[in-house]
């Protein structure tokens, strides 16, 4: 096992067993079940823990470890880590950018302060550590079109400024500390079976549900807003491969991925090629709308298919066609 110089007699040994021992925060959100669920496929049911500040469903509760966990609270976070054997920690436990902007001082609670925490608890017990970051990190004075790994960052939200503070901060902890820190910028996920909160790109998961229950969706941003896209599949097994790259493959610790870029519009048509009686107007919410097109609308992602080989399966068709088959749509 690669340890850093700085971490090493911190760290647990994992002569016992190659497999990591996982913490995933922020577990009931939209990624973490299915997080989950791939890596506990991969290195074991027990050896994966999801963690939540809420209480899980039964059927999360009945699939494996759950365990109470608040990040606000430093000396729960690393009782957690100290009593399981902890070697790995995804932090997942933010709140996203429309809601960060209905809550800023809640956001730079959760956003902030929590990342400290996680930080300084995986600095001192040699963990890896995976921080997810966005498209929202950039701003309006980014290149939008598309944004590349490395460019101006001046983002509108306390979403995307503690995010890019996340990302600059996990890299400083690597450079002084000898942290494992692994970042991915994600675009906006789209998921079946976990709903997002509060995020601008939700759009593109509520359509799906309206579509289904209702026959018509009402879109809160305008029908030409082009941002980023990625279906869950592709988003989780991105994050299990950056976690398992070997550290020399990486020249950089926080990277794009990207897999389509699509306007409501472009979603709404190509749903519309399998349920043709769907109907789709706009009423747009000004404060989404001012986010979304301060986005970029694509995502350079050369640098992490050069250095860790990664390709997206999903485009718009597959995606639209493996959602619809998720909810057991009946479709002609
Ligand atoms: C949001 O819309 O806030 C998130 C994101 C793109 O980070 N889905």
């Amino acid at each position: 096992r690669q340890v850093t110089s700085d971490a090493s007699f911190h760290s647990v040994s994992f002569s016992e067993t190659d497999h990591p021992k996982v913490l995933i925060t922020g577990g009931l959100g939209q990624l973490g079940v299915g997080l989950a669920k791939l890596l506990r496929k991969r290195f074991g049911k027990n050896n994966v823990i999801l963690s939540d500040i809420r209480k899980p469903p039964s059927s999360v509760f009945h699939s494996g470890p759950f365990i109470y966990s608040d990040i606000l609270d430093y000396k729960n976070l690393r009782e957690i880590v100290v009593n399981n054997r902890i070697t790995w920690l995804v932090h997942y436990s933010a709140l996203l950018s429309a809601v960060g902007e209905a809550n800023v001082a809640l956001a730079r609670s959760v956003n902030i302060t929590g990342l400290h925490n996680i930080l300084d608890i995986a600095a001192e017990h040699g963990l890896r550590l995976f921080v997810p970051s966005t498209i929202g990190a950039f701003g309006p004075s980014s290149p939008r079109d598309p944004a590349p790994d490395l460019c101006v960052q001046r983002p509108r939200t306390i979403y995307g400024v503690s995010k890019v503070h996340a990302e600059l901060m996990g890299e400083y902890y690597q450079h002084r500390y000898g942290l494992d820190f692994r970042c991915l910028r994600y675009p906006g996920i789209i998921s079946a079976d976990s709903m997002p909160g509060g995020g601008t790109t939700d759009y593109a998961v509520q359509i799906f549900h309206d579509a289904i229950k209702t026959g018509k969706f009402e879109c809160n941003l305008k029908p030409d807003t082009r941002l980023p896209m990625m279906y869950i599949d592709d988003c989780l097994r991105a994050t299990l491969e950056v976690m398992e790259a070997p550290a020399d493959t990486l020249s950089m610790r926080t990277y794009n991925i990207n897999a389509m870029s699509f306007t409501p519009e472009e979603l709404a048509q190509e749903l519309q090629k399998q349920m043709p009686e769907l109907e789709v107007t706009y009423d747009i919410d000004p404060v989404r709308q001012a986010i979304a097109d301060s986005w970029p609308m694509n995502f350079d992602d050369s640098n992490a298919r050069k250095d860790w080989g990664w390709k997206h399966d999903y485009d718009l068709p597959e995606l639209v066609q493996t959602m619809l088959n998720s909810f057991g749509a009946d479709t002609r």
